[in-house]
């Protein structure tokens, strides 16, 4: 079985490898636990809508140009583990890191903001009495962070990251915008068109 250990000597050598950057991940998505996954779903659907592919071997990516990769990883549970994620994510590549957490002590968004800075890292708080603690950093300790559950906004939001760098990416969230804009236009038309009755009927269909 993969010890702590085994993943923290996994990550330390990827960051040895000085691996070239346009293989590495771009997105690390981390959560505190796998129970964090029915909330953190919405970052991989969204990176996937904007045509990122999940990396799940470091040494072997994938052939999208844009990549994201994921772990469990728990302040509390598994905090070498955290340190390392947190302290080789730079060498490793990764450019935005997303960590979600619930409870009242949601500290891996804040501590691993820290720990990578000067990588950003975009907290997900997992349930609403967890915002307090992902966001309640001291001054000159940054984190960026979402509301309760938005996880969904995170990946976009680490998206916008990369577009300063990437015309690809800026491109592909103008697109996903305009597709927002088409919905709530062709909304807006039935619902006036069709009137409340003929607007809950199209839904029925
Ligand atoms: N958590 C895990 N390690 C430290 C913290 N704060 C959080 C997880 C999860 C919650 O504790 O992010 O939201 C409960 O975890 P579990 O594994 O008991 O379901």
């Amino acid at each position: 079985m993969t010890t702590v250990q085994d993943l923290i000597d996994r990550i330390e050598a990827e960051a040895a490898a000085d691996a070239d950057p346009e293989t590495t991940p771009d997105v690390g998505i981390i959560m505190g636990s796998d129970s964090d996954l029915p909330v953190m779903e919405g970052a991989y659907e969204a990176l996937d809508e904007l045509g990122f592919a999940e990396q799940t071997d470091f040494g072997d990516a994938p052939d999208a140009r844009f990549t994201y990769e994921s772990y469990v990883v728990s302040a509390h549970r598994t905090p070498e583990l955290m340190y390392a994620y947190g302290e080789t994510a730079r060498a490793r590549g990764l450019d935005v890191i997303i960590a979600g957490a619930g409870g009242k002590s949601a500290d891996l968004p804040n501590m691993t903001a820290s720990i990578a800075y000067p990588i950003p890292v975009i907290g997900v708080p997992v349930q609403e009495k967890s915002v307090d603690s992902v966001i309640g950093m001291p001054t000159g300790a940054p984190i960026v962070a979402v509301d309760a559950g938005k996880s969904f906004n995170a990946a976009l939001s680490a998206a916008q990251v990369l577009a300063r760098e990437h015309d690809a990416i800026a491109d592909r969230l103008v697109a996903y915008h305009e597709d927002l804009k088409g919905g709530v236009a062709a909304d807006s038309a039935d619902l006036h068109d069709l009137g409340i009755d003929g607007f809950r009927a199209r839904g029925e269909e």
